[in-house]
């Protein structure tokens, strides 16, 4: 980014209020189909403007390296609790600030240098954390691709069972950004034990369909860990969680020493209520509205294709998460597509397909299209059949759809799922 040295400050300071109000007024009435967003409730956004924005909180409740925490400490402890009741976990963090932390923490104590490691490719839908150029690259380049079946998406379980059983993997990743249908945790859990391979659930994308026990439920089909972000179908402020169950101890001391001192040292204690909030919200709304999501994006899926769109994985539904993965390349792919779309405040990102080589990845043939924010707005199936007519008018006819896109985003105005802030007392 080149540099004005010659600006005002006094100028720039304006232009910063007007940049974030611009921001929010536009976002405001925007589709937004970004699959890794969300929106917060209102009681959740009340308590992110605190004292907390100042303070440091190394180490545990009860084991901290600064005094002044015993407020921090309160809500830590009530958030990494809720977490283990939600998730039936017998051991959370909830200091990683972002899931790629919590990945790093895990990779960093578990992956010796060079050692062995199975994940999905980007290509694949990994994330890039698990990529060689990413976090998991740092330990190793060892990394073999989960071997895929036909349909580019779902794992040959066979192959990767014999390759685990050849690699001995020191790790194995599942879960991905292009995350559309659950993961062989339970056909793959036994061999990874007997390899004494550790398996990482990265569950970033579906941590909210898990919390509801509407996705699968990982660490009790046999993985070792489960990462997170809890911003997604997860729908609290933007920070990471690492969740355990069965007990291992020394393996949770392990992950432990990973975020603290492996990954980070203070952990941005503002939104840390927020969090705990929004838990408390996934606890009490949490299954309504997974299975609302699912279904608009399956309506969604179908919306589309209906109009002629080519949509991933059709003979299975679409989608048994928040997202589906369209082919545009008709259109003029991903990268022309999602930002003519944008133009037309309609907002997702262009996307690699099940199968497409990773070469495609700055012009792929498709874009990847996430309903959770719109289902946190009270969006239902009729509007997502709004949302995919508005999507073809745009795409196909090139129509200025802006106008319907406001009309449409007027209509739900409050975020739904979520306490008032009138809740808090
Ligand atoms: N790369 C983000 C996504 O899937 O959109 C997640 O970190």
């Amino acid at each position: 980014m080149s540099v004005d040295t010659k600006a005002i400050p006094s100028q720039i300071l304006r232009r910063v209020r007007e940049t974030v109000r611009a921001n929010d007024a536009w976002r405001s009435h925007t589709i937004n189909l970004i699959a890794s967003e969300n929106v917060l409730s209102p009681a959740a956004r009340s308590v992110l403007d605190s004292d907390l924005l100042h303070r440091y909180a190394e180490g545990h409740p009860g084991g901290r390296y600064y005094e002044g925490t015993r407020y921090v400490d309160e809500i830590e402890t009530l958030t990494a609790e809720a977490m283990c009741r939600i998730f039936k976990a017998s051991w959370s963090d909830v200091r990683p600030i972002s899931g790629t932390v919590a990945n790093e923490a895990v990779f960093s104590r578990i992956v010796p240098q060079g050692a062995p490691a199975i994940a999905h490719t980007v290509a694949g839908g990994g994330h890039i954390s698990h990529a060689r150029i990413g976090s998991l690259g740092k330990r190793t380049k060892n990394i073999h691709a989960w071997p895929m079946q036909d349909d580019g998406y779902t794992i040959d379980v066979d192959v990767a069972r014999d390759l685990i059983a050849k690699e001995k993997p020191a790790v194995v990743v599942l879960g991905r950004s292009l995350f559309l249908f659950p993961e062989p945790v339970a056909e793959l859990s036994e061999v990874c034990r007997e390899n004494g391979t550790r398996m990482l659930y990265d569950g970033a994308h579906v941590l909210g369909l898990i919390a509801a026990g509407e996705f699968q439920d990982p660490l009790h089909e046999g993985a070792d860990v489960l990462n997170g972000s809890t911003h997604k179908t997860f729908f609290g402020p933007q920070r990471g969680v690492m969740l355990s169950d069965g007990g291992d101890e020394a393996f949770n001391k392990t992950l432990d020493k990973g975020v603290f001192p492996g990954s980070s040292s203070n952990h941005h204690l503002f939104s840390l209520p927020a969090l705990l909030v929004s838990a408390l919200e996934v606890e009490t709304f949490g299954r309504e509205y997974a299975k609302a999501t699912i279904a608009n994006a399956r309506a969604l899926g179908a919306s589309l294709a209906k109009r002629g769109f080519v949509v991933s994985m059709a003979d299975r539904g679409y989608s048994a998460s928040h997202q589906v993965a369209v082919d545009v390349a008709p259109f003029g792919g991903g990268k022309d597509v999602s930002a003519r779309l944008c133009s037309q405040d309609i907002i997702c990102n262009m996307n690699l397909l099940p199968g497409e080589p990773g070469k495609n990845a700055f012009n792929p043939r498709g874009v990847r299209l996430g309903v959770q924010e719109l289902t946190r707005f009270g969006l239902g199936p009729d509007e997502m059949d709004v949302v995919a007519d508005l999507m073809h008018a745009a795409v196909t006819a090139g129509r200025d759809v802006r106008p319907e896109v406001q009309a449409l985003r007027d209509r739900f105005p409050e975020v739904k799922y979520g306490f008032a802030v009138t809740d808090l007392g």
